[in-house]
């Protein structure tokens, strides 16, 4: 590893920090080095917060003149929530910045560097890049494709089964895989279930981990059903709670307003389903940029088919349920022929306890 990437390592672990409290900004952190010494750091902490630049020039013990600055994203030039983090780089006297890679906000988009260049600051692209993208994969993805980045998760046995006959499902997976979901629930802006799920599984959908943040609910139920007892309708003081349908009976949802659910009719598409595209259009409107998908089987064969699904997350535990009727982690009406199968890619595995988490990319031909 070379210095520069040792210091933007740094700023990558850093940058970290925020994870699911600056939501739908980018994770940023930035080290200022000087001399062979780190003189200055920070990171985005919250929504709407100073910057991770601001927050490292604000911290230096001493003068960040003739220093480095190390940052996992070019820093801005525009004046939005907090004026240009340029302006106080080239005020600052730093004379270089390695930024990890460009910021894809059009506002800035290479405008930042740019600007730097200007100043007189010696400026460097793309030091542990792939890293630095990878880490915002969500940011980049809602910015570019205007659209929530949606990850499909389910935990299933080895013979493919997400509950017994029975429909019980409590556990499948072991303690360290739980406590991943309950971690993605706290990165991940919303969680998402089907209105099968929530009746038969009756779920809380939050994140139980202290500390952390709880994900906005969203239900999909076309036809308005959900059960008014069911815990995502009683606790929306904790925890708010949107449903998405397609039902036009507005004494209905006065039922679940008055519950404190809030209501986001959406247009019916294939097969009386939501229009989960025109939702995912709604949801970017609202500044939700990531949806973590739990299910279920129907809800999870919609979005693949919806085209919406960008990433999977597989647990999977050594274990067999077996049972013609136990369901399965994508059902409704399935492809034909394998050649019409989803195709996922950049598959990874990793051992989680006794389970194992496969992530993969949905590839849309
Ligand atoms: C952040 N944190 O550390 C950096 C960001 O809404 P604003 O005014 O805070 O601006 C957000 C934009 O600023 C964001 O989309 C990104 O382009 C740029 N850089 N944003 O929230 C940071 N460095
Ligand atoms: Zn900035």
């Amino acid at each position: 590893m070379t210095e520069d990437e040792k210091y933007m390592q740094a700023a990558l672990e850093l940058a970290k920090k925020g994870m699911g409290f600056v939501n739908p900004n980018p994770m940023v952190g930035a080290v200022i080095v000087k001399d062979g010494r780190i003189i200055g750091q920070g990171f985005h902490e919250r929504y709407g917060g100073p910057h991770a630049e601001r927050k490292a020039l604000a911290s230096c013990r001493e003068s960040p003149e003739g220093a480095v600055m190390y940052v996992t994203l070019e820093p801005c030039c525009h004046y939005g929530k907090t004026p240009p983090c340029t302006e106080a780089i080239l005020e600052s006297g730093i004379r270089r910045v390695v930024a990890g890679c460009e910021d894809p906000n059009p506002k800035v988009a290479g405008k930042g560097l740019r600007c730097l260049r200007n100043g007189g600051v010696e400026v460097e692209l793309g030091t542990l890049e792939e890293e630095c993208i990878y880490l915002n994969e969500v940011f980049f993805h809602f910015i570019r494709q205007q659209m929530p980045f949606v990850v499909m998760k389910y935990a299933m046995t080895m013979d493919g089964k997400i509950a017994t006959r029975t429909g019980a499902s409590k556990w499948i997976t072991g303690e360290a895989a739980r406590r991943r979901v309950h971690e993605d629930r706290h990165r991940y802006a919303s969680v998402m279930a089907g209105s099968g799920t929530v009746t038969a599984d009756d779920p809380m959908l939050t994140c139980r981990l202290p500390g952390m943040r709880n994900p906005v609910r969203i239900i999909c139920d076309s036809r308005l059903r959900i059960p008014l007892d069911s815990r995502v309708v009683t606790t929306t003081s904790e925890v708010p709670t949107w449903i998405a349908t397609a039902s036009p009976d507005q004494e209905r949802w006065k039922r679940y307003q008055e519950a404190g659910c809030r209501i986001l009719y959406t247009e019916s598409g294939v097969q009386g389903h939501l229009d989960l595209k025109k939702l995912m259009g709604r949801l970017y409107r609202e500044k939700i940029d990531s949806i973590l998908l739990e299910g279920g089987g129907t809800l999870n064969f919609s979005a693949l088919q919806s085209g919406i699904v960008n990433k999977l997350q597989v647990y999977l535990a050594p274990k067999i349920f077996g049972g013609s009727s136990a369901k399965t982690p994508v059902e409704g009406p399935g492809v034909a022929v394998p050649g019409d199968a989803y195709i996922l890619t950049r598959s990874r595995i990793e051992p989680l306890g006794e389970d194992f988490l496969i992530e993969s990319e949905v590839e849309y031909g």
